[in-house]
Order: structure tokens, then C-alpha cells, then sequence
């Protein structure tokens, strides 16, 4: 029996005190067998856990850290706003910057208000979007995920998915009846519950590219219909740009697609590692919100500095090296890695990805929707990431997650995990 490592020690120690052991549900490993490392310390692009393993990290916390891992600009921010105090509760000046950054990068956000989470983010939107029509029903697709709002958790993905509750107990079956779930890239099936019940629809939610059931994109013109439909009927159209947002592209895929959503739900990369997330849309619906309108919503540690301190460095700097071209840079390269491993390895496997966010699926043929991502071979997924993480590279613990690139991801990262994949492939 080999020695225990520091990391088994401090789960079966975090399992006495905390659910699964860990604070949020995709962290246990559970999608891919096994217990979760504990990481002692992270810097650029790379882990080192409670036993001092090193590991090369694609999931950079699930997407926050686009700079890498403590990067120095955000960490002198925080250095330096912490000294002055980190929570005011009362307006301060960075939280002015930080929106009008945000107004500024992301044309459809005429006004925008903090969180502290995309939950918060995206709750606050689908609360906005029935108190401005006065509807109550809402659209959602099958696999998106858009953090645990009770009326949201409905066939949802990331670790609903992975741990088989689409739909969560706890969410009265009054209130799951307000949400209609769809296929994603199903254009008949969100024609046809217009043309049934269009006016009774508050909002429309859907990520902007799905990225929690692997990572799949919309066909052509499927973002544009949404749009549209939502446009006749009078429906709010929410961008879930949680993930993507400051990821693909300065604007967000809003800049990529081109589509003007009504309200953009934002969080993670936002805060610079810090627990941040931000709604905002058209000026007319911001401005039903408390205190000028009747729809209430707040919170205490919403747009604290220290948090705003550490996400706008981290956007700024982002900004200052145009980080997305060589995301893209990055990411084709990461993709050019891959497949050729594919190849040496005789796999077909179903590899996509856009800019910086990627997802390899354990089967072939095409992924487009949910229903295609569940053909994928969950098992194989799990041996391969298993063989991946004792080679010193740590992808997403879940085949229903996307991986994340950075800009502290080096030549020599990229060909280490190259080799890597192409063994792990072949075992
Ligand atoms: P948070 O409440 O976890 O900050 O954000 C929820 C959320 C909303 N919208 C999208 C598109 C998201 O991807 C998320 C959260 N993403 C998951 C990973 N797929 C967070 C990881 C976790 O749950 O631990």
C-alpha cells in the first residue's frame, strides 16, 4: 500500500467538514474516477500540488486566469489596493472604471452593474428580463449551463451534467415549468415554441458558444435567428458570455458574430482570479433595476476594489498586449498538437475549438448539440485523463468541460503536452 499522498490526506480531511470534500461539485474528480490534487501553489501556466508534482494547467480555474496564473500586474494591484482597504461597501472609483471599461469594450452593454459570480450574473438577468416584460417563461438549451440558479438548473451542463443531474432536486416544479429547454442548433424546435408562445416568453438565455458539455459552436445563422425570434416577440435575448467574455475577443463573441444581444451575462476572466461577475445591456432595461426601477437586486461585496483592482489590471494588460491574437496564436498551435497526435495514434476523435477554449470528445463523427456530445466515450476520457495528469499535464476532470489556454503557455508547454496526448492516446 503506497504511502498516502498530502493531497489524499487533506481530502479525506475536507470530506469531514465539507460536502464531497470539495466547494464546488466538478472539482471531485467524480467525471473521471480517482481523487482530486490539491494545489499548494500556481504561477503562469503551470500547478505545483501538496506533494510538490508540477503540472502544466488547461484549466487555469476554469477560465479566470487568462494571463496565467498570479500574474504580476494583478498581483501589485491587489498588493496595492489591499493597503488602502478591500471592502467599502459604499461607491468607490475603481468600480466607475471598471464600467465604463466594460461599456467601452462591449458595445451592447450601454450599463452595467457588478457581481460577485456568473450565477450572480446570469440570476440577475433572468430576474431583469420578467420584471421589464412582465412574462414569466424563459428559453434555455439543453447542456448549457449557466451557474446554479434554481430556474436555469434545467437539463443544464458542466457539472450537473457530470454528475447526472441536468435537473437539480431542490427546484420546485412549478418554477421548472417557467423554463422551456430546447435543442441547441435546432432551428424548427425555437421557430416552433414561438410561434406557439412567443409573447408569453421573458427571455432567451444561451451561451454564446457552449461550453459545458465539451465545447460545441452554433451553425450558421442559428445565433441570428435566436435574435430575431426574440426581436418580434419582444423577448430578452441574454448572452451567457460568462466564459467567452474577454476570452475570444475584446468584445467578447458578440464581437465575433456580430449580434447585439439585449443583456450579457460576464464573470471569470472579469475578476482577474477574483470572485467577480457583471450583467449590463440596453440602458432601458439596466434602468428598471433598484434603486431607480422595481426590480430589486444587490449585494455587499458587489464592485470592491480590491476585486475591480485585480480585474482591471488583468483586462488592461490583456489590452496592452492585444493577448487575443496570440491566444488565437496559441490556440491553433495547441490545435496543430493535438492533431497530429490524433494522427500518430489512429484516432478520429472529434477535436474543436475556437481562440483559446478547446475540447477533445472520445468519439467521431460531429458534435453540434448535446445529444451528440453524449456519444462520446466517457470511460476512454477518463483513462486518458488520468495517464495526461501522472504525465504532468491536467486537463478538465470532466469530458462535459472545456479547456483553456493562456498567454503564459510557453512553446515548450505546448510541445511537452504534444507528447503527452500522443502516448496517452496510444495507451
Ligand atoms: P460561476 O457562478 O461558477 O462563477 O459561473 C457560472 C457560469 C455561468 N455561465 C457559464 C457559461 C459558465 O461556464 C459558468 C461556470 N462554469 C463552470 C465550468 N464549466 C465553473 C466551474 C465550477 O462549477 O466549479
Amino acid at each position: 500500500m503506497p504511502a498516502p499522498t498530502r493531497s489524499s490526506q487533506l481530502f479525506a480531511e475536507a470530506k469531514r467538514y465539507i460536502p464531497g470534500g470539495v466547494n464546488s461539485p466538478v472539482r471531485a474528480f467524480r467525471g473521471v474516477g480517482g481523487e482530486p490534487f490539491f494545489v499548494e501553489r500556481a504561477n503562469g501556466a503551470h500547478l505545483w500540488d501538496a506533494d510538490g508534482r508540477e503540472l502544466i494547467d488547461y484549466v487555469l480555474t476554469w477560465g479566470p486566469a487568462i494571463l496565467g496564473h498570479a500574474p504580476r500586474v494583478v498581483l501589485d494591484a491587489i498588493a496595492a489596493t489591499a493597503a488602502k482597504g478591500v471592502s467599502f461597501g459604499i461607491p468607490n472609483p475603481y468600480e466607475v472604471e471598471m464600467a465604463k471599461l466594460i461599456c467601452e469594450w462591449v458595445p451592447s452593454i450601454e450599463k452595467v452593474r457588478m457581481v460577485n459570480s456568473g450565477t450572480e450574473a446570469t440570476m440577475s438577468c433572468i430576474r431583469l428580463a420578467r420584471g421589464f416584460t412582465g412574462r414569466s417563461k424563459i428559453v434555455k438549451f439543453e447542456g448549457c449551463y449557466h451557474g446554479h440558479v434554481d430556474s436555469l438548473l434545467v437539463k443544464a451542463g458542466s457539472g450537473a451534467l457530470t454528475h447526472g443531474t441536468p435537473d437539480s432536486a431542490g427546484v420546485p416544479q412549478e418554477l421548472a415549468d417557467l423554463t422551456i429547454t430546447l435543442p441547441y442548433n435546432d432551428a424548427d424546435a425555437v421557430r416552433a415554441v414561438f410561434a406557439r408562445e412567443g409573447k408569453e416568453i421573458a427571455a432567451v438565455i444561451v451561451e454564446s458558444v457552449p461550453a459545458n458539455a465539451g465545447l460545441y459552436l452554433p451553425r450558421p445563422g442559428y445565433i441570428e435567428l435566436l435574435r430575431e425570434l426574440c426581436t418580434q416577440h419582444d423577448t430578452v435575448f441574454i448572452f451567457d458570455e460568462v466564459m467567452t467574455g474577454f476570452r475570444l475577443a475584446r468584445g467578447g463573441y458578440q464581437q465575433i458574430c456580430g449580434v447585439k444581444p439585449d443583456l450579457t451575462a460576464l464573470g471569470k476572466v472579469i475578476g482577474g482570479g477574483l470572485p467577480v461577475g457583471a450583467f449590463g445591456g440596453r440602458r432601458e432595461i439596466m434602468d428598471q433595476l433598484s434603486p431607480d426601477g422595481p426590480v430589486y437586486q444587490a449585494g455587499t461585496l458587489s464592485g470592491n476594489p480590491l476585486a475591480m483592482a485585480a480585474g482591471l489590471a488583468q483586462l488592461r494588460e490583456l489590452d496592452r498586449v492585444n493577448g487575443w491574437a496570440k491566444l488565437e496564436e496559441l490556440g491553433a498551435a495547441f490545435e496543430d498538437g493535438t492533431r497530429s497526435a490524433l494522427k500518430r495514434a489512429g484516432k478520429d476523435y472529434v477535436f474543436q475549438r475556437i481562440g483559446s477554449m478547446f475540447c477533445l470528445y472520445f468519439m467521431s463523427g460531429e458534435v453540434w448539440n448535446l445529444a451528440d456530445a453524449y456519444r462520446s466515450d466517457k470511460a476512454a476520457f477518463g483513462r486518458y485523463f488520468h495517464a495526461c495528469l501522472d504525465a504532468g499535464v491536467y486537463f478538465a476532470p470532466s469530458q462535459f468541460e472545456a479547456g483553456f489556454l493562456s498567454l503564459a503557455h510557453t512553446p515548450d508547454d505546448l510541445a511537452k503536452t504534444a507528447e503527452v496526448v500522443t502516448r496517452a492516446l496510444a495507451a
